[in-house]
């Protein structure tokens, strides 16, 4: 689904503010601000592209916080040809890279409400349970040039693991972007982003994330990534808003979950 709304040329600008309710419970607050984001966004994204010819956009990826950052560069390199990539899919080094990407990921998310709010254009993708060919679908059809050479915001509504048999890889790949893009990319929490669910080996099988982490690495380190991801998971926002106009939000979630 793609909201765009064309006569909003300006985006909102977010401010976090925090406050003491009268029960004594913290409560951040954000407050919109209209800016000339939008306009400014897509100059610099028309510099960018003029800048870097296709070949480099090819080779180099898209790093533009990040541009050190190997294991970013690896998990990239991993997406465009997982085929080629087998041997690090199974090693140390994309386990300790996935471990890397919970804590950045988690970082990123810690200042990030429970419902958050985004400007339009906005893409919005569904479950993607593990399914890394719904994923290269997206990329080679949306942002074929990269998240960040593409202009809008992602927000993706939930629902990475389970199901599906590249739990592992979807992962890393959207952890990647959001470290890489904190304010383009947005992911909220589905159901199966809770222990509960994704812990459920009897119910889902080889499809479940658990599993996929043990069968992976081993029952310590598998272990280890399944928290570590859980912690991410714990962390993620339950909604968002699109131009203060548009609710999304995971089907499924517990109604006593508490979004504002
Ligand atoms: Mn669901």
């Amino acid at each position: 689904m793609v909201v765009q709304k064309k006569r909003n040329l300006t985006a909102y600008q977010s401010l976090i503010r925090e406050s003491e309710s009268k029960c004594g419970a913290r409560r951040r607050h954000l407050k919109i601000e209209k800016s000339k984001l939008g306009r400014n966004a897509s100059l610099t994204t028309s510099k960018a592209l003029a800048k870097q010819n296709k070949e480099d956009v090819m080779n180099n990826n898209e790093l533009p916080n990040e541009e050190n950052d190997t294991t970013i560069q690896r998990v990239l390199a991993m997406f465009k040809d997982p085929a080629g990539h087998v041997q690090y899919l199974k090693s140390e080094l994309f386990a300790r890279d996935l471990l890397k990407l919970c804590n950045k990921t988690r970082l990123s998310m810690q200042n990030e409400p429970r419902c958050v709010y985004i400007p339009s254009p906005c893409y919005v993708f569904g479950d993607i349970h593990g399914n890394l060919e719904d994923l290269h679908f997206f990329s080679d059809n949306i942002w074929r040039l990269g998240m960040s050479l593409t202009a809008g915001n992602f927000l993706f509504l939930g629902d990475y693991v389970d199901r599906g048999k590249s739990c592992l890889e979807v992962l890393s790949y959207l952890f990647a972007m959001k470290v890489m893009l904190p304010n383009k990319v947005f992911l909220l929490r589905g159901n199966h982003e809770t222990r509960d669910v994704n812990g459920w080996e009897e119910h889902y099988g080889d499809r479940s994330f658990i599993y996929q982490c043990r069968a992976r690495f081993g029952d310590i380190l598998g272990y280890r990534i399944w928290e570590q991801a859980n912690l991410v998971f714990d962390r993620m926002p339950l909604a968002a808003v699109i131009d203060q106009d548009i609710f999304c939000v995971h089907g499924g979630r517990y109604p006593q979950a508490c979004i504002w």
